[in-house]
């Protein structure tokens, strides 16, 4: 039968999804037995206590139930400004939220998606070619099935990369073409590595078509410089390569130095004939940023330089779905027009969206500050995204101990971690890292005053798992 396992679609096998996998496995198992588990697996920052901002909850409420609107009482309960802002999202469709909308999103709702590039950026930006989907995962997919037409084609990811990608790759039949962010240089992007990995390919037969950047990344954290996208982006032209900007951290900055720039404004900075010809797509969601709304399911694409006939193209496959969620369309359009200085929501908008961006950028530092006290431990600083992703420096014998166990090390070693301390996380291997260096990955979304604790006890695990583990024949490389 076509469903029995050993006649599945081979590349269904083949797919893999660390931020799910045996780690999560193991927690949510320990967790029904009654131990308290700390997720620090998946960022999902309301998940773990994050509060939603009340504006746009309002907003939705009331798009969700308009009967409210006609309640003589609805003022006392509701401010005006989220009233108004029902109504005019509520007339942006054709029914309601229990409607459909248009594959491609509400019309509304991507000019003001549209108008908030064209604010951000300083260019122009067409609704006409920005698409509104189920969080940026599912616009992803979509491009990566109009580019992947077989296991000849390329895709340049970042390693270490975010699994959507590698899985999403396995998925479509194509080929995963690597290219190593450099930890010395706080995970900086090399051009020469790049121009490597494209030679080694195409010495394998394969044609590389595009290329991902995660900007700030996940899960290293960083933030990528208006010259490295410079590069980037003659490089992609040189190579005739679609560029993927995955941008979905891009209010998640927790530095000054380096501040989020998008890969399309540096794009239209370089003017003709790069701004005329390099073929990007930009995501974004409402998931992260100080919004967090992972359940709601919002995204969107922003396409550059993709011919009409394309366009047409990535409408009709999208029409097979039918339409993206209709409220989390309108989490995106509240997400890219919030509550303006002087509106009745704004000062509560405001101190709501500053209090969780001052918070997260002091956990990125009380994370990265208490990785780097431990034993065996070095972690870059976290410049923006969610994540710390700190190299544990294995000796031998946790090596060893891991191979009788039938265990990948690293993940050997965040068994470990999860059973001692109840902490769940992701080993490096499941975003890739170098051969002979190990990582593990945990988001910076545990609440702040809960943070010195588990770092405390994240210490006391490893630094006594060294110890047992220490002998004197030297550690896993650099
Ligand atoms: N791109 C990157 C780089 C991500 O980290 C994520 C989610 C997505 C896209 C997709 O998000 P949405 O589909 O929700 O818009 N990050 C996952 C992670 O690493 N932990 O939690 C989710």
């Amino acid at each position: 039968m076509a469903l029995d396992y050993d006649a599945l679609n081979e590349n269904v096998k083949k797919c893999q999804y660390a931020v799910r996998g045996e780690l999560y496995l193991r927690a949510s198992e320990l967790q029904k037995e009654g131990k308290k588990i700390i997720f620090t697996n998946v960022g999902n920052p309301h998940a773990l206590g994050q509060k939603p901002l009340t504006f746009p909850r309002q907003v939705v409420a009331l798009c969700q139930a308009p009967f409210l609107l006609d309640d003589p009482n609805v003022g006392m309960l509701f401010p005006a400004d989220a009233i108004a802002r029902a109504k005019h999202y509520l007339s942006l469709t054709s029914g309601g939220l229990g409607a459909y909308s248009d594959s491609r999103g509400l019309p509304g709702v991507r000019k003001e998606v549209a108008e908030f590039i064209e604010r951000r950026d300083g260019y122009p930006s067409d609704p006409e070619l920005i698409f509104l989907t189920d969080g940026a995962s599912k616009g992803v997919m979509q491009i990566l099935n109009c580019v992947i037409r077989g296991e000849r084609d390329g895709i340049l990811v970042p390693v270490p990369q975010y699994p959507l990608y590698s899985a999403t790759i396995s998925l479509l039949g194509g080929s995963l073409v690597p290219y190593y962010l450099d930890e010395s240089e706080n995970w900086g992007l090399d051009v020469n590595n790049l121009r490597q990995s494209v030679a080694q390919a195409r010495s394998q037969g394969i044609s590389v078509r595009a290329m991902v950047i995660i900007n700030p990344g996940n899960p290293t954290g960083q933030c990528l410089s208006e010259a490295n996208l410079r590069e980037i982006l003659r490089f992609c032209y040189n190579e005739k390569l679609v560029l993927l900007g995955d941008e979905v951290y891009q209010q998640n900055i927790y530095q000054d130095e380096r501040p989020f720039i998008s890969a399309k404004k540096v794009l239209m900075d370089m003017g003709s004939p790069f701004s005329k010809e390099v073929q990007l797509v930009s995501f974004h969601t409402v998931s992260k940023g100080y919004w967090g709304e992972c359940g709601q399911r919002g995204g969107y694409f922003e396409m550059t330089n993709i011919p009409p006939r394309v366009v047409e193209e990535i409408y009709k496959v999208a029409s097979i779905a039918l339409s993206p969620n209709v409220s989390a369309q309108i989490f995106m359009g509240l997400m890219v027009s919030p509550p303006k200085p002087g509106d009745i929501s704004y000062d509560q908008f405001a101190r709501e969206s500053k209090g969780i961006l001052e918070s997260l950028r002091r956990r990125a530092k009380i994370m990265t500050d208490g990785f780097n006290s431990c034993k065996n431990v070095v972690c870059n600083f976290t410049e923006g995204a969610m994540y710390s992703f700190p190299q544990i420096r294995l000796p031998p014998g946790a090596l060893q101990a891991a191979k009788q166990a039938g265990k990948v090390p690293d993940v050997f070693y965040c068994l470990k971690l999860l059973e001692a301390t109840g902490i769940s996380t992701v080993p490096g291997s499941g975003f890739g890292q170098k051969e002979g260096v190990f990582h593990l990955r945990t988001t910076i979304l545990p609440a702040e005053e809960e943070m010195p604790e588990i770092m405390d006890s994240f210490k006391k695990f490893n630094d006594e798992f060294m110890t047992q583990y220490e002998n004197n024949f030297g550690y896993s490389r650099m």
